[in-house]
């Protein structure tokens, strides 16, 4: 059974924190990305380290692989555990995040297959496959594969065997935690926790599928 995620894509310091307080008891981990960090700054991975869950920077690196580098050094020094970036770029700039996160002794995830309708254009199908298993070659701690669609992330874990699958789409756009629970590693939850009017009550709903 999964880790469950919070994907914390909210606007304010203050609402973070709201959020944070009322629901780590139920999570195992916070996800943050572009939302909140450029609404409330880096510095808001120092304030959410406090309720002593991992945090992972979803900022989806998509550069050369010095830039990567950068970047990915950035987000260890502020304090997260772990960095997702995109496969599309190709093997060398994945491999500069994953490099920067072994030196920080944190993780790297590669997004293969994504979530929405529109990945069904380029992220998806052989292309997907393909960065899986370059994700695998490259020493990627694991991928981002899609709950919205259970089959391709069975499709994905034969390629990457035992590395972890991290899997937003569960709430908000249709995905089903009882399907996708026991194929993946990491449940990756937004809105319909973040939004619920008891928060803790909305977490503590994703209790039957956690680990
Ligand atoms: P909700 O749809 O509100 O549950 O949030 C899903 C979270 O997962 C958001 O932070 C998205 O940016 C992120 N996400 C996807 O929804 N689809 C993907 O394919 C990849 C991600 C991601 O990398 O986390």
């Amino acid at each position: 059974m999964p880790d469950l995620i919070l994907a914390l894509d909210v606007l304010s310091r203050e609402e973070a924190l709201r959020v944070a307080e009322a629901t780590a008891p139920h999570l195992d981990a916070i996800k943050i990305g572009y939302p909140l960090v450029l609404a409330a700054g880096l510095g808001i991975a120092g304030s959410l380290s406090e309720f002593g869950l991992p945090l992972i920077a979803d900022f989806k690196v998509a550069d050369i692989p010095n830039t990567n580098r950068l970047i990915a050094e950035q987000v260890f020094a502020a304090g997260f555990s772990a960095i997702i970036c995109q496969g599309f770029c190709g093997s060398d700039s994945v491999t500069a995040c994953v490099e920067a996160a072994d030196d920080a002794g944190g993780e790297c995830y590669v997004v293969t297959e994504m979530s929405h309708p529109g990945a069904l254009e380029y992220l998806s199908g052989t292309n997907a496959e393909r960065m899986a298993r370059m994700a695998v070659d490259c020493g990627a701690h694991g991928i981002i594969a899609p709950a919205t669609r259970p089959e391709r992330v069975a499709a994905l874990r034969t390629i990457i065997g035992e590395r972890k699958i991290l899997s937003p789409g569960v709430g908000a756009q249709g995905g089903d935690p009882a399907v996708i629970a026991s194929l993946i590693d990491g449940m990756i939850v937004g809105r319909s926790i973040y939004t619920a009017e008891n928060l803790a009550e909305a977490a503590r709903a994703y209790a039957q599928y956690r680990r």
